[in-house]
């Protein structure tokens, strides 16, 4: 790719390179605030791939600076996280961009390492990166973090509230919903989301971008099936409704599941090699924080995960998949009688 406009003559000379979450507009949002910010070199990886890419960029010496953005950790991997970042801070500015929860100890022992955390569970990456380096964005960059707030459903943060005030809010929603649909679709195309962050690095508007809308047409054409599907294969416990979907496009299912399901909590899932990978979505009313308890009820099967209070996502070995469903429901009812208080 070209050199990215917006880059000062100072933040060129050094290498700067971010990693960013690849799966959702969010992380790809934030590459490219960073890219338009301090000129950085882009990786983008899902959560199975982040430690090898972070491994990866601390094994070059060529790199002088990091940011890593939208990447939340596990217990699974969050004392090797603090470990790498750790030693490459020892060399160079470390900076952590994130919204998802995390364990006290574990960030308070990244700050303990010199690393800078912009780190904050109310507004989504890219609008933090948007509030941190906005004196080196340009103008459009509350548009692309306004976007990027709606698509990871954290338009309401306090810092996303106003940039959505800024814009006529139908014309965000189009932009976000095109952009968040071509990122689903081509997340096997790594040459197509690294041209994508190019492109909002270069401000332009998703309908100035070449394809987009065709991209995000062809996304919305399997969505009757899987609606139909969703509706006839739907299982219901008390408070958690959930369905296999093996078959492509499990992530979107979720919201279908929550919906057409009418319970508390939806889970859909699809088998991988070694595990299932899951996704969680809560309602409005579903007042415990699924984020956690999906991280310790993951965890406790011998498998990862965790996010928001909302949505989240885990990895179950494949054995353990009915085990979780169910332990969740109970640990949703334990809690939501509880009155369960969101972090
Ligand atoms: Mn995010």
């Amino acid at each position: 790719m070209d050199k990215q406009p917006g880059g000062d003559a100072a933040a060129e000379k050094e290498k700067s390179v971010v990693l960013s979450h690849k799966e959702d507009l969010d992380g790809i949002s934030a590459a490219a605030l960073m890219v338009q910010s301090y000129g950085c070199d882009v990786k983008l990886a899902d959560y199975e791939g982040m430690m090898g890419a972070l491994k990866h960029i601390a094994a070059d010496p060529s790199v002088k600076r990091l940011f890593v953005c939208d990447l939340g950790l596990s217990e699974r991997n969050q004392d090797e996280f603090v470990e790498v970042m750790g030693r490459m801070r020892k060399t160079m500015p470390v900076t952590y961009i994130d919204h998802h929860a995390i364990d006290e100890g574990v960030a308070g022992r990244l700050k303990d390492a010199g690393i800078t955390m912009i780190h904050d569970t109310l507004d989504c990456a890219s609008v933090l990166a948007y509030e941190a380096f906005r004196d080196r964005l340009d103008e459009h960059a509350s548009f692309t973090a306004a976007c990027a707030a709606v698509s990871d459903y954290m338009e309401d943060g306090p810092a996303a509230s106003p940039l959505m005030r800024m814009y006529d809010r139908l014309f965000v929603m189009l932009n976000a919903t095109v952009l968040a649909q071509c990122v689903a679709a081509k997340q096997r195309d790594k040459d197509y989301l690294k041209q994508l962050v190019g492109e909002l690095a270069a401000s332009r508007y998703a309908h100035e971008i070449t394809g987009s809308f065709e991209t995000a047409r062809q996304q919305c054409e399997p969505v009757p099936d899987m609606i139909r599907t969703v509706r006839d294969g739907v299982k219901r416990l008390r408070h958690v409704a959930y369905m296999d979907m093996t078959e492509s496009g499990y992530k979107r299912a979720a919201n279908f599941v929550l919906g057409l399901g009418a319970l508390d909590v939806g889970v859909s899932y699809r088998a991988k090699k070694e595990h299932y990978s899951a996704s969680i979505r809560g309602t409005d009313a579903c007042d415990v924080h699924l984020g956690r308890l999906v991280n310790e009820t993951a965890s406790a099967l011998g498998g990862s995960g965790g996010g928001h209070a909302r949505a989240c996502g885990a990895m179950i070995p494949l054995p353990n998949i009915d085990d979780f469903v169910r332990e969740l429901d109970r640990r949703v009812g334990v809690e939501m009688q509880g009155g369960g208080v969101l972090q």
